[in-house]
């Protein structure tokens, strides 16, 4: 539905320079004045291209971010636990389709970004090239990287994009959700037996700096923050998110007994902030070049996912053909059928 007067693009004679410059200032206006951008809308080309990449690099994190948690739904401790644990795992795949369909609306196919992803061209978030190793991590999870999730996505239901801004906020209610539910985990866990408690202790240890990690570099490091700031796709800065994220996450964990690992992390009465000490900024770029613990992992259970899909694929676009050549004519709605037959 998104993708209708989208044919144009590309197509529109070239402006003056004059015109070309009034353009982009009427644009910068709209920004500035908080509307919204929607998709048959003028934009300038880096513009779109920016938002191409930030929502597919949203849309791949979520579904790659569905595996280090399916990993544990057949051993979920509980029937109760299984069934929250399938439905966020869930959840996760719905917000993907979301974010694709948000940005297939600036002109770029699914089955493109796709293939950036199973190609390894694609980024998604850092945080999932690490394993969950004890049910434990299941509650960090959703604790920790729903709740740092949270804190960066809020922000982005304000997005100038209409598209992304509206799909972030169905994606916000669920992910706070998810973060309850990891809190509620870890909340058993650590009033548990000794081992279960040192279960919880060892899942904060491993989840924590990659956690602030997922805020991005530092602002001196981040390349795009500026320009996405002054295009309000971005409305705070890496480190002022992460900044969010500490200050409301450890008084969690002191109410949970547990220790944040970080020997420097200490109140500062003055700016009444925590301060956090520094993070190892060359174990994130490690990951990102994909030498994290699990980056190939993921991405041949990706790849393996999408070959195993392909007769699904195949059978619903030679069923969306049939019914095409099958169905009447209907006088003056051209393609309906075909359109249908795609649906179903
Ligand atoms: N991991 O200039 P910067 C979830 C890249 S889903 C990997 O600061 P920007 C969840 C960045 O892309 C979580 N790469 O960039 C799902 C750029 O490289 P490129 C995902 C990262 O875009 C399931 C370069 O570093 N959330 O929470 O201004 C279950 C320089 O960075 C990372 C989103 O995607 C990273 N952590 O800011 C549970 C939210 N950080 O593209 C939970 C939407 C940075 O030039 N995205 N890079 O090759 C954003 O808000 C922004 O894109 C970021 C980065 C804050 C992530």
């Amino acid at each position: 539905m998104y993708t209708q007067g989208l044919d144009t693009h590309g197509k529109e004679p070239l402006p003056t320079a004059a015109e070309g410059e009034a353009r982009a200032a009427r644009f910068q206006g709209r920004i500035d004045a908080e509307e919204k951008i929607e998709p048959k809308d003028w934009m300038p080309e880096a513009y779109r291209q920016t938002l191409i990449r930030q929502i597919s690099q949203h849309a791949h994190s979520e579904i790659v971010g569905m595996l280090p948690e399916g990993n544990w739904i057949t051993r979920a401790p509980t029937l109760k636990r299984k069934a929250v644990l399938i439905a966020k795992v869930q959840d996760e795949g719905g917000h993907g389709m979301y974010l694709y369909s948000a940005a297939e609306t600036l002109g770029i196919p699914r089955a493109q970004m796709l293939v950036q992803l199973l190609s390894g061209a694609a980024k998604y978030s850092s945080i999932f090239n690490y394993p969950t190793l004890t049910w434990a991590d299941i509650g960090a999870i959703g604790w920790l990287v729903d709740g740092a999730a949270i804190m960066n996505q809020i922000p982005l239901c304000r997005c100038s994009y209409g598209p992304y801004a509206r799909a972030m906020v169905r994606i916000c209610k669920e992910e706070s959700f998810h973060q309850r539910q990891g809190f509620e985990i870890m909340l058993t866990l650590s009033q548990g037996s000794h081992a279960q408690r040192a279960m919880a202790q060892d899942a904060l240890n491993r989840w924590w700096w990659p956690s602030l990690m997922m805020f991005g570099p530092s602002d001196a490091d981040s390349m795009h923050t500026g320009q996405s700031m002054r295009w309000k796709i971005k409305r705070f800065s890496n480190d002022e998110l992460r900044q969010r994220f500490i200050d409301v996450t450890v008084p969690q964990a002191h109410f949970l007994g547990l220790t944040i690992p970080d020997d420097e992390l200490h109140w500062d009465e003055a700016t009444q902030h925590y301060r956090a000490g520094p993070i190892d900024w060359s174990e994130f770029y490690a990951v990102l070049k994909g030498n994290g613990p699990c980056n190939r992992e993921r991405l041949e259970a990706r790849r393996r996912a999408h070959e195993a899909g392909r007769w699904v694929r195949e059978a619903a676009a030679a069923h969306a053909q049939r019914s095409q050549r099958a169905a009447p004519p209907v006088a003056g709605v051209a393609g309906v059928a075909g359109a249908a037959g795609a649906a179903a």
